[in-house]
């Protein structure tokens, strides 16, 4: 380099001896690799200190009549190394990229990581099985709040006040009300559903048609209790409303939920605060060989709690039992969901192992469920 600056000097003014160092200049050019070396070719060709800017500085010593010759020789020469170093920079740059590109390239024929796909929880499928059959049945969907004051979990409900499970060692109670005594500053997790059929029977004129589907809490843990559990709770209002229309809605529901078009069904008189008179449902099983087969056989199988809303119920929610009366249902989700899908351990369903999902889930949300068609 030190070369080319030596040979850009006044006295090479000859235009052969400038293309000669044109093609030195260029041959120079060709062989840098890195852009440190352009920038040092750059500084000792046309920088402050480079011959050429001192010939520049020397043109006023040079006779005036061959000075014009010269400055054009000096400018030709500057141009075209600046002109030779940028298309060196210009492809040192694109080979720059280039291998960048090489390097950061994306193989799009990779298969791709299988996609983590969830499923259906049971509850959430039966739930909705329960819904679609009851909407078939005119049932609107009703929901409420979870955490619920004494009055709509058991006044309401026809519990009278020493009712066992009012008690502490049943029912989730919440620190008080700050500000509030006595009953209104009691706060509990609901334990049923029902007190959701207070909200509707309140703020809602007959006929009602609603099933309330959603989480109750009592505290209680063993094989057959967690201490959160899902209901689907069912109430209807309407004038002259009696036992007939209760049973033909609920061995209609079971028929079709359980899907056997035979399934022997019967009622047997119980007792629950909310409802006179009060019922148990059965549904017609096998178990022999110890293995539960529903529709078939000579037993029987509970399924389900039911009734006429008691007069007090309807009383203490605005409505006048002398006009109109209802039916009442509930049934734990969890319980109809392990008969339905022989799932035999209720404390799985919310231990979210992912192979029991895998297993007893159902199809992606996001995709037809054949279930509810
Ligand atoms: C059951 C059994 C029987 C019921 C009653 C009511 C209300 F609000 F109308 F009084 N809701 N749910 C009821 C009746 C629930 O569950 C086993």
């Amino acid at each position: 380099m030190q070369e080319i600056a030596r040979g850009i000097t006044p006295a090479s003014q000859g235009k052969e001896h400038w293309q000669e160092l044109q093609s030195m200049v260029r041959e120079i050019a060709e062989k840098i690799e890195t852009f440190e070396e352009i920038e040092e070719m750059r500084v000792l060709t046309l920088g402050k200190k480079s011959e050429i800017a001192e010939a520049m500085k020397r043109l006023g010593q040079v006779p005036v009549d061959h000075r014009k010759a010269i400055a054009q020789v000096l400018n030709y020469i500057k141009e075209d190394t600046s002109k030779i170093i940028e298309e060196r920079a210009g492809l040192l740059k694109k080979a720059a990229l280039n291998a960048r590109l090489e390097q950061e390239k994306i193989d799009v024929t990779l298969s791709p990581r299988p996609a983590a796909q969830g499923t259906v929880h049971p509850i959430s499928q039966t739930m909705e099985e329960m819904i679609a059959i009851f909407s078939d049945m005119g049932f609107a969907v009703a929901e409420g709040p979870e955490i619920e004051d004494d009055f709509h979990n058991f006044t309401a409900l026809n519990f009278p006040p020493e009712h066992p499970a009012r008690q502490m060692h049943d029912t989730f109670y919440l620190p008080d009300v700050p500000g509030k005594t006595g009953d209104e500053a009691k706060r509990l997790l609901r334990t049923h559903t029902s007190t959701v059929q207070v909200h509707v029977m309140k703020n809602q004129k007959p006929s009602i048609r609603v099933i309330i589907p959603g989480r109750t809490f009592r505290s209680d843990y063993d094989m057959t209790h967690t201490p959160m559990f899902h209901q689907m709770e069912g109430l209807l209002i309407d004038k002259a409303t009696h036992m007939g229309h209760l049973k033909g809605c609920l061995i209609e529901f079971c028929k079709r939920f359980f899907e056997v078009e035979t399934l022997g069904t019967r009622f047997r008189p119980s007792f629950f605060p909310f409802t006179e008179p009060s019922a148990e449902m059965d549904i017609g099983c096998s178990r022999a060989g110890g293995e539960l087969k529903i529709g078939e056989g000579e037993d029987w199988l509970e399924i389900l709690g039911c009734g006429m809303v008691h007069p007090n119920v309807l009383k203490n929610c605005g409505i006048d039992p002398e006009e109109y009366q209802g039916f009442a249902f509930g049934m734990g989700v969890e319980r109809v969901a392990m008969l339905k899908y022989g799932i035999p351990d209720l404390r799985t369903f919310f231990e979210s192992d992912l192979r029991w999902l895998k297993h007893y889930g159902f199809g992606p949300m996001d995709q037809p469920n054949p279930a509810l068609s």
